[in-house]
């Protein structure tokens, strides 16, 4: 049946408010601060629109977070019953050292088609549109997938370009990229980010690789989803992690997903950019408004744009 189209204003507003939250406290070191100040903003916005909404990502478990946790309920409770994923603040550290790429994201699918994944690590590799389906394989070398990728797009190795996010458990990726000559775009946060970056050919990144959160795994493969990249991933697990993601209803544990099994049907995505980056001008006062850029997409309606809104303060 797909998202009601009338959800796309709405839960952009989310976004929308939800970088208002954070903007005010940019450059200030407390990125706790700013986080909450996003998710009140996001959540007060949620709660008035008519939908029977559940959220499967949010700030933890409810033990641990008191707002937007996962299991939560939002909206009004009328209207489409559906799934949302968020993440109020993607760039804690971003917003509190003022550098660019802090952003407010959230994505809504119909109910039962995100995966739910647990606050944990997970292992991604990613790329983006026109390739053959499942190229690339988590269990291949670095050298095998660059290999198959090189080949698939037509380019020289050199020419290849993968972003990882900058971890010492990521040496033995980098050192293998290195070894094949591979350009390398270092990333210090936002994973989200970096794996959606595979889809925007003005980013010059032909694959995303390596360990981040798993929550954004889901939130990257809503926007793959609707533009049409590739994500495989697996959750990697500590022995704590482990009862966390039984907990989760997860019984393979070494299970590969791929991205039908990370999204399903129909999907919305919003990120509002809170701090200036690569997805727009972030957050800024002017005559009295506050102006916010955001990238939005429906799959089902084939929509991509960027939107600007203001909001009188
Ligand atoms: C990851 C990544 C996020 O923080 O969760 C990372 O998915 C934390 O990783 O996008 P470390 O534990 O290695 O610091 C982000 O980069 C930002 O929230």
């Amino acid at each position: 049946m797909g998202l009601k189209s009338e959800y796309l204003n709405s839960f952009l507003k989310a976004t929308e408010r939800g970088a208002i939250g954070a903007y005010k406290f940019i450059g200030k070191g407390d990125k706790i601060a700013a986080d909450q100040g996003a998710v009140d903003e996001m959540r007060n916005v949620l709660n008035k629109i008519k939908v029977n909404g559940k959220i499967v990502i949010g700030e933890g478990e409810m033990d641990e977070a008191p707002m937007l946790y996962n299991g939560e309920k939002i909206g009004t409770g009328e209207g489409q019953t559906v799934d949302i994923a968020v993440d109020p603040l993607e760039g804690t550290n971003f917003v509190a050292k003022n550098l660019p790429n802090s952003f407010s994201v959230l994505a809504v699918a119909e109910s039962g088609n995100l995966f739910s994944a647990p606050d944990t690590y997970m292992e991604k590799i990613v790329v983006g549109q026109d390739l053959p389906e499942n190229l690339l394989d988590l269990d291949f070398s670095v050298e095998k997938n660059i290999k198959r990728l090189a080949e698939a797009s037509n380019k020289k190795i050199r020419d290849i370009t993968a972003c990882v996010l900058k971890r010492p458990r990521h040496d033995k990726i980098i050192s293998s990229l290195k070894g094949l000559n591979v350009k390398i775009r270092f990333i210090n946060d936002g994973d989200i980010l970096g794996a959606i970056s595979v889809l925007d050919k003005s980013m010059n990144v032909d694959i995303y690789l390596g360990i981040g959160g798993g929550p954004e795994g889901v939130l990257a493969a809503a926007a793959l989803s609707c533009l049409g990249g590739q994500i495989q991933a697996r959750l990697s697990l500590n022995k704590e992690d482990e009862a966390r993601a039984k907990k989760h209803g997860i019984e393979d544990l070494n299970k590969k997903y791929n991205l039908n099994d990370l999204v399903k049907g129909d999907v919305m995505f919003f990120a509002t950019a809170i701090t200036n980056g690569d997805l727009g001008q972030g957050v800024f006062e002017k005559d009295g408004f506050l102006n916010t850029s955001s990238y939005v997409l429906h799959k089902d309606n084939k929509i991509q744009k960027k939107i600007s809104s203001k909001y009188k303060i």
